[in-house]
């Protein structure tokens, strides 16, 4: 790992004892995986405890700082200035059906900016965390976005909407105008990985619409420190409010935005 602010430091170890839980967890999953019984009420569980874990750690740490958690939803308000916005489990159908492609993901926001961002792979024991104005890191690796420049040598992530969730028929018109486009289009099922992909470089950007702010809020801190270019669709940093993101690097953001603009006109 390189060097770890006291901040850094506190996030890393909340994010390994809570995985240390979750890849227990997952062991059991895909054993539950042939049983007729299913297993959405281990995971929820799982989930729970996996919360309750980060809770405890970043509470006896910073006692004063407030909490927006997934799992509990509610808010916690402490100094009314600093405040952790965590999922402790992000790619749950992923769990849920023994892919091991799902992350811990734990943001700081202070004073209404994010400052810090933690999104952590128990299973690939793949750390990627920044701080503001610190760069962003895979383990001990710094992290740079992408160098291409052309869409169609790019590939993109993205989320697809599913059962329940509104936005089908937009989503299918901007996947159509990307894949025309773009030299391909990846659906992995976490979107703290996919912020943390395009911070590592392995895809050029990604895009979401419908996401909650846990999903994303440390991610945007990863990629942002890594040089991407991280806005909601209209090009505003309003990411978290409209529940919208754009990431992408620098030369790729405009044609991106300029795709998916078209494809909803
Ligand atoms: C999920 C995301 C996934 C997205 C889903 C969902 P969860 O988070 O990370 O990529 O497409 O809409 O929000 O529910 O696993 O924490």
């Amino acid at each position: 790992m390189a060097y770890l602010s006291p901040l850094m430091t506190i996030m890393t170890k909340a994010a390994q004892k809570a995985g240390r839980g979750l890849a227990r967890d997952f062991g059991e999953v895909e054993n539950l995986q042939v049983s007729k019984k299913g297993t959405s009420d281990f995971v929820s569980a799982a989930d729970l405890r996996a919360e309750q874990t980060l809770h405890a750690e970043l509470k006896k740490a910073r006692p004063d700082f407030g909490f927006l958690m997934e799992e509990t939803e509610k808010e916690e308000v402490v100094d009314g200035i600093h405040r952790w916005i965590i999922d402790p489990l992000d790619g749950t159908t992923n769990f849920l059906h023994g892919i091991p492609h799902f992350a811990i993901s734990i943001a700081l926001e202070k004073a209404g900016e994010l400052v810090a961002g933690l999104v952590y792979n128990p299973i690939t024991d793949e750390m990627y965390y920044a701080e503001k104005g610190m760069g962003a890191y895979l383990n001990d690796r710094r992290l740079r976005v992408s160098a291409r420049t052309r869409l169609e040598e790019s590939i993109f992530a993205t989320g697809i909407p599913f059962k329940g969730k509104g936005g089908h028929e937009p989503f299918l018109k901007q996947l159509s105008a990307v894949m025309d486009h773009s030299a391909g289009v990846r659906r992995f099922g976490s979107a703290a990985l996919d912020l943390a992909y395009v911070a590592a470089g392995r895809y050029e950007g990604y895009w979401e619409s419908g996401i909650l702010p846990w999903d994303i809020a440390a991610g945007i801190v990863i990629a942002k420190e890594a040089g991407g270019f991280i806005t909601d669709f209209a090009g505003k940093a309003d990411m978290l409010t409209r529940g919208e993101v754009l990431a992408a690097t620098p030369d790729l953001s405009r044609p991106l935005a300029d795709l998916l603009r078209a494809a909803s006109a």
